[in-house]
């Protein structure tokens, strides 16, 4: 028999991507259960060209459940991914809760597969979409020339942060068309965008805001630090040194990503292009002069990374810089869950 799949936060931003793709792709489902908190029960959402009911996530709601997605808060799933996996359900979670416990895998099926078959938690993790679109880009070179050093600025878009990052957004971009001097006068875009910042920290409309999550440690962002320590465990590189800089950009849906990248042996930007012309779920962009390079713009509803830019450091051989820009809404996040859970349905 075919596996049951719950989707857990079906209701949610992630959780509408999640359905899409469980229409589109090749169904290996049995019965697909949709569940979300209580104000969502009884909602229908079309899932494989059906409308299926949203039902209470409970305990009970997991009977008979093989595989769930889970894309909820951090909380919820601390507190109901346990739940499940006791239940003898296989977890697949895309928050933040267990990335980094030792017995909980982290995996990117293109990246580190093999991670998946050792899950004492019956709980798997998929990282950050940051970390996602960046991972994909550079396990390949790791793969051909041994990664050394990463140092990364982010250009995350409004969707990382939800539903309401998108409606701010938008609101604060109505409120800003037509003055063609705001942006021109120190604090005339505040005053135009008012109070309400959303999720945000600063208007996010004609700015740039380097800041996403919260403050961790030393001045660093949890987005910082994630991105590190996810690098880390997904490459299997304990001592990697990362420095990253996240920064929130006035873009929808789309994460881009600038790399620097030391590797122990000597690149070549024509090496580094035919490693990632072959690696599975990357498209390589790369050509500046015809105005060929990865954007959100040309990314956003797509499966892979988008990869251009690719140029040996002019002062370290061993060096490539490189641009890359992936939907944070697909393979940052319900793409790769969905990928995880039909690796676990061949099982
Ligand atoms: C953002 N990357 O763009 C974050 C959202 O750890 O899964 C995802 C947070 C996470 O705001």
């Amino acid at each position: 028999a075919q596996p049951t799949l719950a989707v857990v936060g079906a209701t949610g931003s992630v959780g509408t991507v999640m359905l899409e793709l469980l229409s589109s792709r090749r169904n290996v489902w049995g019965e697909i259960r949709l569940l979300a908190s209580a104000r969502s029960v009884g909602k229908r959402l079309s899932c494989r060209g059906e409308q299926l009911t949203v039902h209470e996530l409970t305990a009970d709601a997991f009977d008979g459940v093989d595989i769930a997605m889970f894309d909820v808060p951090d909380t919820v799933s601390l507190e109901w991914a346990p739940v499940a996996a006791a239940r003898g359900v296989t977890v697949v979670d895309n928050s933040a809760a267990f990335r980094m416990e030792p017995d909980v895998p982290l995996v990117v099926p293109e990246v580190n597969k093999e991670a998946l078959r050792d899950r004492p938690r019956n709980i798997v993790s998929n990282a950050n979409c940051t970390t996602m679109a960046m991972i994909m880009a550079i396990a390949p070179l790791h793969r051909e020339y041994g990664l050394r050093e990463l140092v990364i600025a982010s250009y995350q878009a409004a969707s990382g942060a939800g539903q309401i990052g998108v409606d701010t957004l938008h609101d604060q971009l109505s409120k800003v068309a037509g003055d063609r001097l705001l942006g021109s006068r120190p604090g005339n875009v505040r005053q135009a965008v008012g109070d309400d910042l959303g999720p945000f920290s600063a208007p996010l409309a004609l700015n740039v805001v380097p800041w996403s999550g919260e403050l961790a440690a030393l001045g660093w962002s949890s987005e910082e630090m994630k991105l590190r320590a996810e690098s880390r465990k997904i490459l299997g590189l304990p001592a990697l040194k990362v420095s990253a800089t996240c920064v929130r950009v006035p873009v929808v849906t789309g994460h881009s990503i600038a790399v620097h990248a030391v590797f122990g042996s000597e690149v070549t930007a024509e090496g580094a292009r035919q490693a990632l012309r072959n690696a599975p779920g990357v498209i390589l962009v790369d050509d500046p002069e015809a105005g060929e390079f990865p954007m959100p713009i040309d990314a956003v509803g797509t499966d892979p990374s988008w990869v251009g830019r690719i140029r040996r450091a002019m002062d370290d051989p061993r060096a490539l810089d490189l641009f890359v820009t992936g939907d944070n809404m697909r393979k940052g996040a319900a793409l790769n869950t969905v990928q995880i859970a039909e690796l676990l349905a061949a099982e």
